[in-house]
């Protein structure tokens, strides 16, 4: 045993009796055993985010070359769940997992879409363990899909590695019962400050997955880089998106790679929420057509960081003929439900303008049949009805600001809670962290996840909160090495945030949990920060 193992053997232990004198083990994971320290079988529910319910009982299942992956007959969407559960388990295990009807075979792995499982709901599900085999039942194909990523979580870290690993391969036994808190559980990645690749936000949706988020909001424009193709302004794209933070050649999405963005989130059941900022964080596009400044004069390309110098001109037509046929665009490419206008730090417009740009702009986005989102200070303007403001305050944020939040929430405008000295992902951690930003201050891992989202903002009824979000922002982040090491570990601690019940939270079980997920990130290939406040295992 390592001095390393020693010093967390027990501060496991203590856990485990804390635990269990709380009493614990039908709510959230089962406590921590002996058995915690024996990768082979990780106790029933040691996983991120905590399910629901979790009742151990009985023997673990072991993966073996018998073991099938069994389906509904004729269900596409079973099927396509299936197969990417037998690509993440093949490479390690060695085994040949055979996707087949569930009559074909017995015991082994069974993904049971059932009509009468309503109160699991869209994305619920249950799992069910024991000696002859593993059941994952659900309502909905997502129900599945978030399952098996609880499955994935209990079998050893090795298996997410893409070489053959020596198992075993256990499933311990008994039946989790878990369905979400909130239905609104987002990563924001901001491609505009720093562009990123189709191949790099795949492998963002691809972590992301792991830890049951399911929207993937992308901040596609800003000054200093324009996104995403535009037909009927192509300059945005090919003038507007040629540079980027640090002067950089930027880059741009075509319709194509954007669909196949789209496409690659909806396998892992993620919906895009497209951002397009207005009426400031302007300049690329401002930059690309001289018409739409209100001297008809473009500026030049940006690629500083500071904020809040640009704005569309709010007293010209051709600005809402532009807004019209970029909202048109990108609304034919998003088969989800919200649009992001954006709407924050619009300090080079009058407040009269932003009222009155926000009152014509929100209508066209319902035109084109989407739920406008925008930062907080859509509040100061008057939100759509069904609208959602995402909150980014912090705590020193002033009480007015936060009451006209908390009053547009009492009067029906539901919240995404972002705040932004807790879930910034691009917050420092600490005075040493080399990338970031520290305006929110400094964001430790303990500090991202020891908040209620229902209590947070004051005033505001629970009811309206629908979820949380943590954002990327990309002023120094270029690369994906950088993304792994801003969101990891702090992106999972958010998605139970949003994930588990209000019941469960509790630090010191989470850090325990978290400590487990380290040699995960290690076999998937993130470079996660080893914040000291987790008892991350001795490395092996
Ligand atoms: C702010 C600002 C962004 C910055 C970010 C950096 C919002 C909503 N607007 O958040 O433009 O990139 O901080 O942390």
């Amino acid at each position: 045993m390592s001095v390393r193992q020693r010093r967390t053997l027990p501060r496991l232990l203590g856990a485990a009796l804390l635990l269990a004198a709380a009493g614990i083990s039908c709510v959230g994971a089962a406590p921590l055993s002996h058995s915690a320290a024996d990768s082979t079988t990780r106790p029933l529910g040691q996983v991120v985010p905590v399910p629901a319910s979790v009742t151990p009982a009985g023997q673990p299942y072991t993966l073996t070359s018998a073991t099938r992956i069994r389906i509904d007959e004729d269900s596409r969407d079973s099927r396509a769940v299936a197969d990417y559960l037998a690509g993440i388990l093949r490479p390690s295990t060695g085994l040949s997992l055979r996707v087949v009807d569930q009559d074909e075979a017995r015991g082994g792995i069974r993904l049971r879409l059932s009509g009468t499982e309503k109160s699991l709901g869209d994305e619920g599900y249950r799992l069910q363990s024991g000696r002859d085999g593993v059941t994952l039942t659900a309502h909905r194909p997502t129900g599945l899909f978030r399952g098996v990523q609880t499955l994935r979580q209990q079998l050893p870290a090795a298996v997410e590695k893409r070489t053959r690993q020596p198992g075993p391969w256990k499933v311990a036994g008994g039946t989790i019962t878990d369905t979400p808190r909130y239905a609104y559980r987002g990563a924001m990645l901001d491609v505009s400050r720093h562009f990123f690749t189709v191949e790099q936000v795949k492998r963002y949706i691809d972590q992301l997955a792991l830890y049951k988020i399911n929207k993937l909001h992308l901040h596609l424009s800003d000054d200093q880089g324009w996104r995403i193709a535009i037909d009927s302004w192509p300059r945005l794209a090919t003038y507007g998106g040629s540079t980027q933070v640090g002067g950089g050649p930027g880059g741009h999405y075509t319709k194509a790679d954007y669909k196949e963005i789209v496409r690659y989130a909806a396998s892992r059941h993620q919906e895009v929420v497209p951002e397009i900022d207005l009426p400031g964080h302007t300049n690329a596009a401002l930059a690309s057509y001289a018409e739409l400044n209100c001297d008809g004069v473009a500026p030049p390309l940006y690629t500083g960081t500071a904020v809040g110098f640009s704005s569309l001109c709010v007293p010209k037509d051709i600005t809402y003929d532009f807004v019209d046929d970029v909202i048109r665009e990108l609304a034919a490419l998003t088969p989800g439900k919200y649009l992001h206008i954006g709407g924050d730090e619009a300090h080079s417009t009058t407040h009269e303008d932003y009222v009155a740009f926000m009152e014509k702009v929100q209508p066209i986005v319902a035109k084109y049949g989407k739920t406008v989102v925008g930062w907080h200070q859509l509040t100061g303007a008057v939100p759509a009805k069904g609208a959602l403001a995402q909150y980014w305050g912090l705590d020193r944020t002033s009480p007015a600001e936060k009451e006209q939040v908390a009053a547009a929430a009492r009067n029906g405008t539901g919240l995404i809670l972002s705040p932004a000295d807790r879930v910034y992902l691009d917050m420092k951690y600490t005075k040493d962290t080399k990338l970031g930003l520290a305006w929110a201050g400094y964001v430790e891992v303990q500090r991202s996840y020891d908040w209620n989202p229902a209590a947070y903002l004051p005033g505001a009824p629970a009811e309206a909160v629908k979820g949380v979000e943590a954002p990327l922002w990309t002023e120094t982040i270029s690369e994906n090495a950088h993304i792994d090491q801003m969101a990891f570990p702090r992106l999972p601690g958010v998605a139970e945030l949003g994930w588990s019940p209000a019941a469960t939270h509790d630090w010191e079980a989470y850090k325990t949990r978290l400590a487990a997920q380290g040699p995960r990130f290690e076999a998937l290939g993130i470079d996660y920060y080893r914040s000291p406040q987790v008892p991350w295992p001795a490395a092996r």
